[in-house]
């Protein structure tokens, strides 16, 4: 019994997975982002500035990041999901969230 837990317990920490996206001069990168379904993001800020992070179909939206600051969202519905710095609108990206 125990062993069956233990089990259920590694399999949902191996799906539990992190990706990071880098803000770096203005930029997102890895830029267009493929994660399977359940995948949290975390945006780090690296600039000198502050940047945010919104999504296009308001899913999500940051406070404003100062450098070093992060932001995390877990994607839990496949789709393609763009989103933007509301500071600097020309600063775009996407991730795509595949199922697993
Ligand atoms: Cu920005």
């Amino acid at each position: 019994m125990k062993a069956w837990w233990l089990c259920l317990l590694l399999a949902s920490a191996a799906q539990a997975d992190e990706v990071r996206i880098d803000i770096t001069g203005f930029m997102f990168a890895p830029q267009p982002l493929d994660v399977p379904v359940g995948t949290t993001v975390t945006w780090v800020n690296h600039d000198p500035i502050p940047h945010t992070i919104a999504q296009s179909s308001h899913l999500f939206r940051s406070a404003a990041l100062d450098t070093d600051d992060r932001f995390s969202f877990t994607f839990t519905t496949p789709g393609t999901f763009q989103y933007f710095c509301t500071v600097h609108p020309q600063m775009v990206g996407t991730v795509h969230v595949v199922p697993r």
